[in-house]
């Protein structure tokens, strides 16, 4: 995501000295974990669904889904360390070094608003409520770069059907956790933190709405979201909020993070849309990493089966 006040700071800039340092530490560790990875201490008997501790760990019982897309698979080593992960950092190189010691255990989500019985329930429970799928799904940006991932989770139908929503309850918002020790880049003013960010409870409810604990079979690596996610491939990627710490039920549409920030840039909607231009650039085509040549974006981002979701809507008007 592309911030627009101030306009075009270089990272370095905006990012302190101190930062700097321990992002190098950080990466110098990652060289010396990756020698321990390699030798795979350990890390086979974090099996699901045991516990899904350690980023990288296998995933057990991942079963097969039907809204898989054909396309090649965007390499693992391109997802996870070119990231839009603002409560790291803005440079998009940064999460993968920064995140590597983010805390993913213990961890709860607080199920809040217009629910039956509020709560909060151990990721461990929310992870086992229903059998892990693999989603090859598009992710599109909205700053005009795409990615194909292989993510691995279930439909959050499946957690607010047992979160049991009362009737008015018309919007779900999702929030990230807030904790500028362990997060740097929340001790900028870069947004309002914490993230947060919202849908239509038809929206959160559409069987491709994935709730995502993780990617090529193995446990989400910290920069992409650990240790829970949302995943809404027909929407820009800020949409899908990471590492989420409360599910919440309203009636009034939530206002999302990126919304508050530059409202006439970033809708509430914001479904994938060739035929409407961000105000500084054009939506119709998309960069897939690693290629050289731009590909027409898809309406909705090729997910046509969404498209009843906005019957008799302006898309103009609710960008
Ligand atoms: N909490 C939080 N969630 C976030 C973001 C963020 O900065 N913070 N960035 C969003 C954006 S703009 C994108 S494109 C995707 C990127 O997901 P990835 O890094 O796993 O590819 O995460 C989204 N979720
Ligand atoms: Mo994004």
């Amino acid at each position: 995501m592309l911030i627009k006040k101030p306009a075009d700071i270089p990272p370095s800039d905006i990012t302190s000295k101190d930062l700097y340092l321990n992002r190098r530490k950080f990466l110098a560790g990652a060289a010396i974990a990756g020698t321990a990875a390699a030798t795979g201490i350990g890390l086979r008997e974090l099996a699901f669904p045991s516990s899904l501790v350690e980023a990288n760990a296998k995933i057990d019982g991942i079963q097969k889904s039907s809204f898989n897309t054909t396309e090649k698979i965007t390499p693992l080593k391109d997802v996870s360390n070119y990231n839009n992960y603002y409560e790291f950092s803005t440079d998009k190189y940064g999460p993968a070094g920064l995140a590597k010691d983010f805390k993913t255990r213990p961890w709860t989500v607080k199920i809040d608003g217009l629910v039956k019985k509020k709560q909060e329930l151990d990721v461990e429970t929310i992870i086992k409520m229903a059998a892990p799928e693999e989603r090859i799904y598009r992710h599109r940006c909205v700053e005009g770069w795409s990615i194909v991932v292989p993510w691995v989770g279930f439909s959050l139908s499946e957690l607010i059907k047992k979160a049991d929503p009362l009737g008015q309850a018309k919007f779900v918002e999702f929030t990230t956790i807030y904790d500028p020790r362990q997060m740097p880049g929340q001790k900028l003013p870069v947004l309002d933190w914490p993230y947060v960010e919202g849908l239509r409870m038809d929206e959160a409810m559409h069987p491709l709405c994935l709730l995502c604990f993780g990617m090529y079979g193995e446990v989400l690596p910290n920069q992409d979201g650990a240790p829970l996610r949302i995943v809404v491939p027909w929407k820009y990627g800020f949409k899908s909020a990471k590492a989420i710490v409360k599910i919440s039920f309203a009636e009034k549409q939530p206002v999302n993070t990126w919304n508050k920030a530059a409202p006439n840039e970033y809708g509430f909607y914001s479904n994938v849309n060739p035929t409407v231009d961000h105000p500084r650039w054009s939506q119709a085509k998309e960069r897939r990493l690693g290629e050289f040549f731009k590909r027409p974006t898809l309406m909705f981002n090729g997910y046509d089966q969404v498209a009843s979701l906005y019957n008799g809507m302006d898309l103009r008007k609710n960008f």
